[in-house]
């Protein structure tokens, strides 16, 4: 890409495009992150979209143009990658994890769950991770302090080989997760 702002006007452009020639056939464009989209392909609706984004591309008579047309409507309408597989749930209570050694497969997912019963609030935090995590990646591992009760976190897809630890900073003594990632 020879221009990150020029491609992403680009992209933005063909866009309207989309929503527009959706637009006058009166029907809504729905967003590619929609619940209903599969990792075989695109719903119905999306699939619409992109054959009419295709047409208006093969319209176009200038051949450099045209396929960057219909490049862009590929990139536009490509399948999102399955969600992570949820792997493990977690239980938050007064003041332990439950379970507290997990295991897992690269990639897939954990989700916390606070027991409804709580008393006090509690928050999950990752402590240390295998090399190679960002700042970033430990402040999307965890949470602020919640409520105590009905609150989840996640599901979180844990994405590197390794152990990670995390802790209730609120009770850091006792409530301590291990979760193990592995190939
Ligand atoms: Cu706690």
């Amino acid at each position: 890409m020879k221009s990150g702002i020029k491609a992403r006007v680009a992209g933005m452009l063909s866009v309207g495009v989309v929503t527009l020639a959706m637009g006058a056939a009166g029907v809504v464009a729905a967003p590619l992150s929609a619940a209903t989209a599969t990792t075989s392909g695109l719903t119905p609706a999306q699939k619409r979209a992109k054959a009419k984004a295709m047409k208006k591309c093969k319209k176009i008579k200038k051949a450099s143009k045209r396929r960057a047309c219909i490049k862009r409507v590929n990139k536009r309408f490509k399948p999102k990658p399955a969600p992570a597989k949820l792997a493990a749930t977690v239980g938050v209570h007064d003041d332990y994890f439950s379970p507290t050694d997990v295991t897992i497969k690269k990639g897939q997912a954990v989700k916390w769950v606070w027991d409804n019963n709580n008393a006090n609030a509690h928050n999950v935090t990752l402590v240390t991770g295998p090399a190679g995590l960002t700042p970033k990646d430990y402040y999307n591992l965890s949470t602020p302090n919640s409520p105590a009760v009905q609150y989840t976190f996640g599901p979180k897809a844990l994405t590197k080989v390794g152990t990670y630890d995390f802790v209730c900073s609120l009770h850091s003594t006792v409530m301590n997760l291990k979760i193990k990632v592995t190939n």
